[in-house]
């Protein structure tokens, strides 16, 4: 998969290169009801780097893909006992989007009306057999980097440059949805609105990067003191939301008050390493009777009690 017919372009292997590291990234699942031809196309992946898993019909392919989440590309056959790859397909699109998923299908069914019927159903590509080993290669590949182009554009959209926090847009989409189940269920959470004291003079005293450095710091406190299932999220410039879902009030005050406490006795650098004592004030709201907008506005009414009050410290 080193050269390209015609070429012996020295870019034109760096890429290749490259494409190969990053398929080491990326699990397929291969479906047909030819024990030879899933052999055969496992080879050919395996070739290229990916990891792959394979099973003989579409029934087995579905269950396939609730064990392994982590599935990126799905290359079906057409005709299959028990699923065909048509209804496969269907299937798949029903619970994956295109920017979870790919699916490639490959069949000796060459009509063009075949292949449209696929592509209307939800697949990326069709492969009409037999192919070269290069044109297989060509579109995997292609599907494989069109999947990862659309996931780096979602994650940057999710995040915040700075920190690698979630932004405040991706804050409201997921708050809003957990906060109705929560509700449902009876389930407890608090939302907390945090804001570092006195910024203006860190930035104005040690500089802007001093203050950029305050910003990770906090939001590096903030990750290792709530779980993996909260929301942690960089709102504006030195105020962040958290969302921790599950929580008693009592809970979610322990928490935040360890998080007051560690800013408070831990250190930034400044620009020549001196180094820089912070506070935060927080806003606390731990009911679950509201809807999301107004929660976050009471947490940020209690965030500038927390302020008039004297800052570094915490208001509920
Ligand atoms: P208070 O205790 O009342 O919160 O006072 P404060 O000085 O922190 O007040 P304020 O929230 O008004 O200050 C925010 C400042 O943050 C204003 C702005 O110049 C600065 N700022 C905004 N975005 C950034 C950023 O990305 N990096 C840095 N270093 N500063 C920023
Ligand atoms: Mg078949
Ligand atoms: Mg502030
Ligand atoms: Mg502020």
């Amino acid at each position: 998969y080193v050269t390209k017919s015609g070429t012996n372009d020295v870019n034109y292997i760096i890429q290749t290169i490259k494409r190969l590291k990053k398929n080491q990234n990326h699990k397929i699942l291969v479906i047909d009801d030819s024990l030879v031809f899933r052999k055969q196309m496992q080879g050919m992946l395996e070739n290229m780097f990916f990891k792959v898993i394979s099973v003989a019909h579409g029934e087995e392919a579905l269950g396939m893909l609730e064990n392994a989440p982590d599935i990126s590309l799905v290359l079906t056959d057409y005709h299959m006992p028990v699923m065909n790859g048509l209804v496969l397909t269907g299937e798949i699109r029903k619970k994956y989007m295109k920017n979870e998923l790919a699916v490639i299908v490959m069949s000796g069914d060459n009509d063009d009306e075949t292949t449209a019927l696929f592509l209307k159903n939800g697949a990326n590509d069709y492969i009409k057999k037999p192919f070269s080993k290069e044109e297989f290669s060509c579109r995997i590949n292609n599907s494989i980097e069109a999947l990862e182009n659309i996931q780096e554009i979602t994650n940057n959209a999710q995040r915040d440059f700075l920190t690698g926090l979630y932004n405040r847009r991706y804050f409201f989409t997921n708050a809003s949805k957990y906060f109705e189940d929560a509700k449902e269920n009876s389930e407890h959470f608090a939302i907390a609105m945090i804001d570092i004291d006195n910024f203006k003079k860190i930035n104005d005293t040690y500089g802007h990067d001093a203050g950029d450095r305050a910003i990770v710091h906090l939001s590096d406190i903030l990750r290792t003191n709530v779980s993996n299932e909260d929301i942690v999220a960089r709102f504006a410039a030195e105020e962040f939301g958290v969302l921790l879902k599950d929580v008693s009030a009592q809970k979610a005050i322990e928490i935040l008050e360890r998080i007051r406490q560690n800013v408070q006795s831990s250190k930034t650098k400044g620009n020549n390493n001196e180094e820089i004592n912070y506070t935060i004030s927080i806003g606390l709201v731990t009911t679950n009777d509201e809807n999301l907008d107004s929660s976050v506005n009471e947490a940020d009414m209690l965030l500038y009690n927390a302020k008039q009050n004297g800052r570094n410290q915490i208001a509920v």
